[in-house]
């Protein structure tokens, strides 16, 4: 599918706690829109370019001195300002559809409703990183916090992050789901619980839908 002379390809990410299968599906969504001739480009958060993945080495590996929490914020929306300018932009206006694996529905679930910042601290920094640029479709993987921990734990030793307990977990789900249902258009609920095939079924049915709302065909 064409997107047009100059037309801006459009920008999902994909949300959800740990081992919710991010990982897994977004290979899958990256298949289904190859597979109608779309260019993709995906990436990640926090990281996706040279500066910015050394910023994730900083947030994810395990340290001794407490991080900070707005420390935190400040660092995710650095990685973010550097990810924005050096490839999500140019490649959103050279037509590319760019799918990315976490972006700031993670930092409002995590810092906001994990550590407890406030929201209207991480609207500010949204609005300076990312002017009116919001991802046009937000594909959120539900699971319940224990089964996704216990997912995650079985498959590697575990970061910064994944040290926290469930309570933690509970908040960003919760976090994650409010933002969703305050803008329902733009966030595709996938239950991650099931067995792959299904939610990979409920994936693909939902970007039917994108597309044909947004004018394209899949
Ligand atoms: N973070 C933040 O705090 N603020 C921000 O603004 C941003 C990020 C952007 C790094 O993220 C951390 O950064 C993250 C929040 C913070 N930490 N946490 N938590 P990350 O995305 O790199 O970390 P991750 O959550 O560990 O993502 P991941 O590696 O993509 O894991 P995953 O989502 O769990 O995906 P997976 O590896 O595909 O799946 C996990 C396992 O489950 C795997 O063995 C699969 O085979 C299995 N799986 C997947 N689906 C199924 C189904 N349906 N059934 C059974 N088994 C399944």
């Amino acid at each position: 599918m064409s997107t047009g002379v100059g037309a801006r390809g459009k920008f999902i990410t994909i949300e959800g706690i740990e081992g919710v299968g991010k990982t897994t599906n977004l290979q899958w969504v990256r298949q289904c829109l190859s597979e109608q001739g779309l260019e993709v480009v995906t990436t990640r958060e926090p990281g996706g370019t040279p500066l910015a993945e050394q910023i994730r080495e900083l947030l994810l590996t395990p340290r001794d001195d407490v991080m900070d929490a707005t420390a935190e914020l400040l660092l995710v929306f650095a990685a973010r300002a550097q990810h924005l300018a050096s490839l999500i932009k140019p490649g959103l206006q050279a037509g590319k559809w760019v799918l990315c694996d976490r972006f700031t529905d993670a930092t409002f679930a995590y810092q906001g409703g994990g550590r407890g910042l406030d929201q209207d601290t991480i609207c500010t920094l949204e609005s300076l990183v990312q002017e009116d640029l919001r991802p046009d479709l937000v594909i959120l993987l539900d699971i319940q916090p224990e089964l996704g921990l216990s997912r995650a734990r079985r498959r590697s030793k575990p970061d910064r992050f994944e040290q926290e307990a469930v309570a933690f977990f509970s908040r960003v789900r919760q976090a994650y789901l409010r933002r969703a249902a305050s803008d329902p258009e733009r966030y595709l609920i996938i239950d991650a619980g099931q067995p792959l095939a299904d939610v990979q079924r409920n994936i693909h049915n939902g970007l039917l839908d994108f597309c044909r709302r947004s004018g394209g065909a899949i």
